[in-house]
């Protein structure tokens, strides 16, 4: 058999889908026998516990010589020194900027067989975002070069980091996958503690709220379904509601719309819900439409970037056009008001979700992929 690996992960720690993917990765790769060295300002929302799960704090000082404090460097020198004393075999750094820039520095600062092997997964802005801008695009394409391997989180995303950075270079496709928890509270407890009836359909929004999420389409799209009284908004979020409240008030949304925010029991809340709705102007995956397929829960959502890869609109759920108030909110109605329907899309969702998205069908991916890059010399 071959032996286990020991496995550095940096990810941004806060809420969010690249380090929630990097969380679970982690969690998954210490369950097949790999050691894992998490390397980040602070502990991943979601890190895993385990006797080979390693935290490495990185301590950013502030000088007041400064206008911007650093943290590639101080993250660089950190990288090097777990390298350097755990003998890591890889590096796999989640989102590019700053991250693989601080590994690819790592490396450099290591003897030449000390070094581990650089593996960066994109997961999105990194691309459609910053490496269109000039003054951070050839230090993510300088840093794609000199990775060991490249993967994005969806085939969107792939032929995207190709086009903007003018990459040559072969990108491994290994998808988001979601490996649900079991519940603590049933599907009653959660409704209840939440004020949602059995006939009242639960609408599901789990995000960051930054503005390409469109909270403002969602409450807008929202506010058209009727009638209200069949529906209540459930909005998980990663970041401070508040600004969006007075929104909510203009609408008359205040009665339908309820808020939780930075929920760590994500799988009580999936399993409640009956309908996702994600109105994003892009997202390379959309991980939160994956989360509650895993339960047979489908979305309504914008048909962009890699969300058609995950989800084929009107077999396991509907997709609409971005930006489309009227649209959105007509697909949201429909499938409110239709229950049978809900379900069958649900019904073909949930074995999508775990034939293809599963950590059974791709943490196998990321395991090749060190095999691969460790075998080179
Ligand atoms: O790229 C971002 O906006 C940040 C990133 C994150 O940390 O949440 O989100 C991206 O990564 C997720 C996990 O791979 C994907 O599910 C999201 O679709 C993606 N967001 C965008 O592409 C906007």
């Amino acid at each position: 058999m071959a032996r286990p690996l020991k496995i550095g992960i940096t990810c941004y720690p806060s809420v969010g889908g690249s380090g929630i993917l990097a969380s679970e990765l982690g969690e998954e790769l210490m369950l097949r026998g790999h050691e894992i060295h998490f390397i980040s300002y602070e502990r991943p929302f979601r890190m895993p516990v385990g006797e080979r799960v390693f935290f490495h704090p990185v301590v950013v000082n502030s000088y007041d010589l400064f206008k911007y404090p650093d943290y590639t460097l101080p993250l660089s020198v950190k990288m090097a020194e777990v390298s350097r004393d755990r003998g890591l075999d890889v590096l796999h750094v989640h989102y590019a900027v700053p991250h693989a820039t601080a590994a690819v520095l790592a490396c450099s600062m290591l003897p030449v067989d000390r070094r581990p092997k650089v593996v960066t997964t994109l997961h999105g802005t990194d691309t459609t975002l910053l490496a269109r801008d000039p003054g951070y695009g050839p230090a993510i394409r300088h840093a794609l070069e000199c990775s060991d391997a490249i993967t994005t989180v969806s085939d969107y995303l792939r032929r995207e980091t190709q086009r903007v950075l003018a990459l040559t270079r072969p990108i491994d496709v290994i998808h988001n996958f979601f490996e649900p928890h079991p519940p603590r509270r049933s599907r009653a407890e959660l409704r209840r503690e939440l004020g949602v009836s059995e006939n009242e359909a639960m609408v599901l929004h789990a995000s960051n709220l930054r503005p390409l999420k469109r909270i403002d389409l969602l409450l807008a799209a929202m506010a058209q379904v009727r009638p209200r009284e069949a529906w209540k908004l459930v909005i998980l979020a990663g970041a401070d509601f508040a600004p969006f409240m007075a929104e909510v008030r203009r609408l008359g949304l205040a009665e339908r719309v309820i808020v939780r925010e930075r929920v760590t029991d994500i799988e009580d809340y999936l399993q409640a819900a009956d309908l996702g709705l994600f109105t994003s102007d892009l997202e390379s995956f959309c991980l939160s439409v994956l989360e509650l397929m895993a339960f047979g829960v489908p979305s309504v959502a914008t048909v962009v970037g890699g969300i058609p890869e995950v989800v084929t609109s009107g077999t396991h759920g509907l997709l609409v056009p971005a930006g489309e108030t009227a649209a959105i909110a007509r697909a949201v109605e429909t499938l409110v008001l239709d229950p049978v329907r809900r379900a069958a899309l649900g019904r073909a969702a949930q074995p999508r979700a775990r034939e293809l998205f599963s950590a059974a069908a791709i943490v196998p991916r990321y395991e090749e992929l060190y095999r691969r890059v460790c075998a080179v010399r």
